[in-house]
């Protein structure tokens, strides 16, 4: 009989216990991967093909299932609305997650108001899995949308799709048994049916993004900068000549524009450093880029977080080549 692990969809199997879904006993319900993460925090890395995400997006685009969206607020993605070019045939709903994360003080309205010119989407809703809010509201709107049987929950890698449908399980499911979720990149390996009332909620891998930090930086920064606490924005008062060196992954130096100020929206966890950046030459060599600052825009580290900033101006930000870096409008 063939079966799939209840912790990240990969087909079990007991041959070869260096591929995927091994496990020793097959009459268990987990691979040998998820077990050691569940029980013992133990994480072994798997490298999931893009490829293979986007196969599955596009079977998905060919039906009309209801799908969520899941991003997560600190890692926006540059182009939200590209997903529905794939989605053509589908209802998508924005679902806008790890609200917990903001400073309390930014309401939802805000947030949303932020994605209004977004108008590739049937809805748009600001969740936190993690803390259980607003997920009896996507449940009304899944209700409200929904016509076919299936409905697909899709995202980045980490977005927090499987700690959502961990949370519809818990709220609304007889079945307890949980799906495999954890900070590190591609937990979820294959596609997870969960009944849920009438219809099939269905978890699948996220997408990996070559371009985010957490590719790049230790297990041990990825444990920092995936804290689940409220973020207490920290703001520097920049002259330009002035850096802040965050961790060992992260330069930004100020070098033209007017007295700044720099409000960094991160983990708390993580380290940050103002210094005199013409006296040190520390990360210097990263690979640098040039951003240039228009009013009340954020400078996005992709996958680390954000620094909203107030007047004109052009930072040198140095992090790994491959991290993508760009600013946008203010979100909060
Ligand atoms: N603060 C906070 N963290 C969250 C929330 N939802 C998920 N997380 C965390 O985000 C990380 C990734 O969660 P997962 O549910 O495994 O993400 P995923 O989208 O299923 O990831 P893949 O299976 O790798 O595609 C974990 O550390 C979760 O605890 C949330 O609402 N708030
Ligand atoms: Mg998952």
């Amino acid at each position: 009989m063939i079966k799939y692990c209840l912790g990240c969809g990969v087909r079990l199997q007991d041959n070869n216990s260096l591929l995927e879904g091994y496990t020793n006993d097959i009459s268990k319900d987990l691979c040998r991967r998820c077990f050691r993460l569940k029980h013992y925090g133990e994480y072994e890395i798997v490298t999931k093909s893009n490829d293979e995400y986007l196969e599955l997006i596009k079977t998905i685009g060919k039906t009309k299932s209801l799908v969520l969206y899941v991003v997560d607020l600190l890692s926006i993605p540059k182009d939200i609305d590209s997903i529905k070019n794939y989605l053509i045939n589908n209802k998508v709903i924005l679902v806008l997650n790890k609200k917990d994360m903001l400073p309390l003080s930014v309401s939802d309205e805000k947030i949303l108001d932020y994605f209004k010119d977004s108008e590739v989407f049937i809805d748009k809703i600001v969740i936190s899995a993690y803390k259980n809010y607003n997920i009896d509201n996507l449940m009304g709107l899944i209700n409200k949308y929904r016509v076919y049987k299936n409905v697909y929950v899709v995202g980045n890698t980490n977005a927090g799709k499987s700690t959502l449908i961990n949370k519809i399980i818990d709220n609304y499911s007889i079945d307890k048994s949980l799906i495999t979720i954890s900070n590190m990149p591609s937990t979820t390996l294959d596609q997870i049916k969960i009944p849920i009332k009438d219809y099939i909620l269905i978890d699948t891998p996220g997408l990996v993004d070559s371009h985010n930090i957490v590719n790049y930086i230790s297990h041990n920064d990825i444990k920092k900068l995936s804290s689940h606490k409220e973020i207490k924005p920290r703001t520097y008062q920049i002259k330009r000549g002035q850096a802040l060196i965050i961790e060992n992954f992260l330069r930004i130096d100020y070098v033209e524009g007017e007295r700044n100020s720099f409000t960094v929206f991160c983990s708390n966890d993580i380290n940050i450093k103002r210094i005199n950046g013409k006296r040190h030459d520390y990360l210097k060599d990263l690979s640098l880029k040039e951003i240039n600052l228009k009013y009340h825009e954020d400078i996005v580290i992709n996958g680390f977080g954000f620094i909203k900033t107030v007047l004109e101006g052009k930072v040198h930000v140095y992090v790994d080549k491959d991290v993508l870096v760009f600013t946008r409008k203010s979100l909060v």
